[in-house]
């Protein structure tokens, strides 16, 4: 079987640097940046793309497999129902571009319905899922190439050089584009544009607008997996920026705010306490909350609507009959 992966090309993350140490890696100082950030602002707030080292990559996963978590299951059922429309409707490219990729498994799916791609690149920051990914998919998709690209993708600028070929199609799947603010995910279309380039095709999922029955517990599951998985960054910050922190005083939250269309993902304060972050102290009143993640859900026209205004043009939208879930397909010429 024929096997192409190259290790994968690490964008630096952040280059500035205003911290007291500045000897750590690119990766730990754009993270410690952040957290001593999002701690000195009030409210105070961690960015969500933190919760990807390999311990919260492999609770994302769990989270995927819940029974209260139907985002995962509906969208696979539709790329399973309809791949082979999609594939015809996106057309022939050779080259699959995946923001977000993760474990890349309903890549595999997109991947077998679109038989001329033959080079793939994932971007993500989770480093080790990209590593997993890669070889999982090498070891189904024969002949495909890989070139993982470990990055932020609000920021990535360019493709691997063997990408920059004309007629590109890209993936956005998981409705991660619902954890970035409109204003955010209006510039991260427009970016996905310029990388993507003339007569592309993009695929995006995104999660629907539907009762707080069913939204709340897909992120209060009852066996604490998702507050696992958001007590996590507490965690993180212990294990990489030295932090003196009692996890145990901190409480998972979320709730569903109707007018901003989203759900909010919190950590309670359980008591008066203080933490203590690369030798830096903040102290916290009990029940102040830490902004962990924002998930916003969208109707069919919204997002529609919100693509259009960065660029490009809705070509067709499958849902599930329960209209828990979309999938968008985008044109930009
Ligand atoms: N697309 C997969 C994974 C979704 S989880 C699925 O649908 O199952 C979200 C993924 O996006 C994670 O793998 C995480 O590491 C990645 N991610 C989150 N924010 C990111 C960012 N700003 N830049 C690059 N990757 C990011
Ligand atoms: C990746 N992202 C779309 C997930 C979501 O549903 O917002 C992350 C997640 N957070 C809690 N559960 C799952």
């Amino acid at each position: 079987m024929e096997r192409d992966i190259p290790h994968a090309i690490v964008e630096d993350l952040d280059r500035s640097s205003s911290l007291p140490c500045p000897r750590l890696d690119p990766a730990r100082r754009d993270f410690a940046q952040a957290v001593l950030a999002g701690f000195a602002t009030k409210p105070r707030s961690l960015p969500c793309r933190f919760f990807y080292d390999a311990r919260g990559s492999a609770l994302f996963e769990e989270i995927t497999q819940l029974e209260e978590y139907y985002p995962t299951r509906v969208e696979t059922a539709l790329l399973e129902a309809y791949g082979a429309e999609i594939a015809e409707r996106m057309g022939d490219a050779r080259v699959l571009v995946e923001f977000g990729s993760g474990s890349s498994r309903k890549t595999s799916l997109l991947l077998s319905a679109l038989a001329g791609v033959s080079l793939y690149v994932p971007i993500d920051v989770a480093g080790e899922s990209l590593a997993e990914a890669a070889e999982w998919l090498s070891e189904r998709h024969d002949g495909l190439a890989i070139r993982p690209l470990v990055a932020d993708f609000t920021k990535t600028r360019t493709l691997p050089v063997a990408a920059r070929r004309p007629r590109k199609l890209g993936f956005f799947s998981g409705s991660t584009i619902g954890n970035l603010t409109q204003t955010d995910a209006r510039g991260f279309l427009a970016n996905a544009a310029r990388l993507l380039g003339h007569d592309a095709a993009f695929l995006v999922g995104v999660d629907l607008k539907k009762d707080v029955g069913i939204l709340l517990p897909a992120y209060n599951d009852r066996r604490g997996v998702t507050a696992a998985f958001n007590l996590n960054l507490l965690e993180r910050i212990k294990r990489e920026l030295d932090g003196d922190i009692d996890v145990d005083r901190f409480a998972h939250d979320a709730i569903y705010d109707e007018a901003k269309g989203r759900i909010e993902m919190h950590l309670v304060s359980l008591a008066r306490q203080t933490v203590r972050v690369l030798g830096r102290s903040f102290s916290f009143a009990k029940g102040e909350r830490i902004h962990t993640e924002n998930s916003h859900k969208y109707s069919v026209e919204d997002f529609q609507a919100l693509a259009h205004s960065a660029g490009w043009t809705p070509a067709h939208t499958w849902t599930d009959a329960n209209r828990l879930f979309s999938l968008h397909l985008l044109r930009f010429d």
